[in-house]
């Protein structure tokens, strides 16, 4: 049976592809949501009930034995809603990332990078402060990253000049560690990177995998490789390539 992976686009595939390298032999399949993104500037019962539609519809079609939510989004508001309809384990980026971020700052002052949705809903915040109580957190909603990578626009003046506008602020508390809190973002590292110097940076990837390889999954499939998208743009397929190059795609409806 395989994992399926859930993202709102095509940010997911950055899980896709570190789960991809790491479980060699476990069947996976990639739903990106292509035609409703971006989630992050919805309202928590929307998100709540794309999620709900995507993670059912890859349940019922593809017997998928667990699920993992690619997407800080739907992590930050969907988790208890897809434990509740899918009877498989869900696994979410938000404890990951918090860990990671935890493990790495030395001054305890973490910045969380995320959507709208992610950061309205606290919830790096709360998995921070369960580890580590007295850590300062510093969050930034960065709504103009998800159209930037959607639209494969991913260095540039206009990319620069995004990055450096909306880390401005985030740039000046003295953090040094940072969580890439939305799965489009590791798209944009580098960039990143440069605008917030001496800062460590978190992608969720990381433990991740570690909560994967805690589900004892059988790892005895054939490494079955899927895409499916509800919409193919020339976005998602140029950007598909340069980070997981020619794993076919599929357009699906999940309604039928
Ligand atoms: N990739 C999603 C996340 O991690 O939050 C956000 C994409 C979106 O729908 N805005």
């Amino acid at each position: 049976m395989a994992i399926g992976i859930y993202d709102s686009g095509i940010g997911g595939l950055t899980v896709y592809k570190a789960v991809a390298a790491y479980f060699k032999k476990q069947d996976l399949i990639y739903l990106g949501d292509v035609a409703r993104v971006p989630y992050g500037n919805r309202s928590k019962e929307t998100i709540i009930r794309y999620s709900v539609e995507c993670a059912s519809f890859l349940k019922e079609k593809y017997n998928i034995s667990a699920l993992i939510a690619a997407c800080n989004t739907i992590s930050s508001h969907a988790i208890p809603d897809l434990d509740n309809s899918l009877n498989i384990p869900v696994l979410g980026v938000i404890k990951p990332g918090a860990k990671y971020a935890v493990d790495l700052t030395k001054n305890k002052k973490i910045g969380v990078l995320g959507t709208h949705a992610t950061v309205n809903s606290k919830s790096y915040i709360h998995a921070i402060k369960e580890i580590l109580p007295d850590a300062q957190v510093y969050q930034q909603a960065c709504p103009l990253f998800v159209p930037l990578v959607e639209e494969a626009v991913i260095s540039g003046k206009m990319a620069e000049t995004v990055v450096e506008e909306t880390l401005k602020n985030i740039a000046e508390t003295g953090i040094d560690t940072v969580i890439l809190g939305c799965t489009h973002y590791p798209v944009l590292k580098d960039l990143i990177a440069k605008y917030l110097p001496n800062v460590s940076i978190v992608d969720s990837t990381h433990y991740i995998i570690e909560d994967i390889k805690k589900l004892n999954l059988s790892d005895t499939e054939k490494g079955l490789r899927e895409v499916l998208v509800t919409d193919d743009t020339p976005a998602f397929l140029s950007l598909k390539n340069i980070l997981v190059g020619n794993v076919p795609v599929q357009v699906v409806d999940i309604n039928k």
